[in-house]
């Protein structure tokens, strides 16, 4: 399997996070693509492969094109005012305030962008975030070009950015890109299969009323975790989309054995709707060590999540979300690839 990457992530570094009452270093760092590149070359999974730009048209028709136009200007609109660290959102548009009208100030447009202060920005940020783009891009046209499949190396994630917002250390929303290329390449059916720990929010929304794009998350309950306010089973999709949106909540201290029977059932649903291409927002933070989360998946287990995936035998990009137990991210993550290829 080929993988796609890029250096440009590491200048999205140093970003601060507000976690239970302290200001800490951020949990999404340079270091996570790192040890899965390494991982990578010490098993042989294949080549890694430098990313192509590409130009934004396609992320146009996931994101709002007012969003897509922010993003570029976030740091130079900070440091003009003389501000330095981590540029990051305070107040956001909750019910009862105004959400259809963009402040002119840069704290206000922050959070106008945002539905949490977990997607900071410092200077190598939009790069970074454009890069994480291409890298998804390029990987995919590697699917396309008729590989069985490709790994795109993208830091940042994505699954949590909405059509116009950022959050939860995400910006543009590689997997939907990816899944709309597809589309427009010529895919009928595109299926996103989330695995990571925390509901993908992002994809969700963006998806939510269209039935050529089936999207199936498993994740942890929204009653206990973040994003805490999407990612409930009664969210199954609206209008010409319903039916195609199909949420696996569980419980903190989940392990394999309930984990499994969602990833079967969810795998059952993806088999039914018989997509052209699979795209798998690949987050191994259900690791029973991830520092963030509360799932109980063990090493031996992220093999078994590749082989399930192979045995639906479709064209299947993988798209990296988290992971932050930073030194096993590389094992757990290859250990899913290696689960596919050897499957
Ligand atoms: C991203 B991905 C703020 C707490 C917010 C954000 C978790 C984002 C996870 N300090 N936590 O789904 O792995
Ligand atoms: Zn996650």
């Amino acid at each position: 399997m080929k993988t796609v990457f890029s250096p440009l992530h590491s200048g999205h570094s140093s970003q601060l996070e507000l976690v239970a009452g302290a200001i800490v270093p951020g949990f999404e760092l340079p270091s996570r693509p790192q040890f899965v590149a390494e991982r990578i070359g010490a098993v042989g999974l294949g080549p890694i492969l430098a990313a192509e730009e590409h130009d934004l048209s396609t992320a146009a028709k996931v994101h709002r094109q007012d969003y897509l136009d922010f993003l570029p200007t976030v740091w130079d609109r900070w440091t003009a005012l003389g501000r330095s660290g981590t540029a990051l959102p305070f107040t956001w548009p909750t019910r009862g305030l105004r959400g259809d009208v963009p402040p002119d100030f840069i704290d206000g447009l922050l959070g106008y962008y945002s539905f949490d202060a977990g997607a900071g920005f410092v200077e190598g940020s939009w790069k970074a975030i454009k890069s994480s783009h291409d890298v998804a891009l390029t990987a995919a046209a590697i699917v396309h070009g008729g590989d069985r499949s490709a790994f795109a190396l993208c830091r940042p994630p994505g699954h949590h950015a909405g059509a116009a917002f950022a959050g939860g250390y995400c910006y543009i929303n590689n997997a939907a890109v990816a899944a709309q290329w597809f589309r427009d390449k010529g895919a009928k059916k595109v299926s996103i299969l989330d695995v990571d720990y925390h509901h993908g929010n992002g994809t969700q929304e963006i998806f939510y009323s269209r039935a050529d794009v089936q999207v199936l998350n498993l994740h942890a309950d929204p009653m206990q975790e973040y994003p805490y306010f999407l990612g409930h089973a009664d969210e199954r999709g609206s209008g010409e989309g319903e039916g195609f949106n199909l949420n696996y909540p569980m419980p903190f201290g989940t392990a394999w054995d309930r984990w499994s029977a969602s990833l079967d059932d969810a795998c059952d649903r993806l088999a039914e709707y018989a997509p052209d291409v699979v795209v798998v927002s690949l987050g191994v933070d259900t690791f029973e060590k991830d520092p963030i989360s509360k799932f109980k998946l063990t090493t031996d287990d992220f093999p078994k999540i590749g082989a399930r995936i192979a045995a639906l035998g479709l064209p299947t990009l993988f798209v990296m979300e988290g992971g932050y137990a930073v030194e096993e991210i590389g094992v757990n993550a290859v250990g899913v690839l290696s689960g596919f290829e050897n499957a």
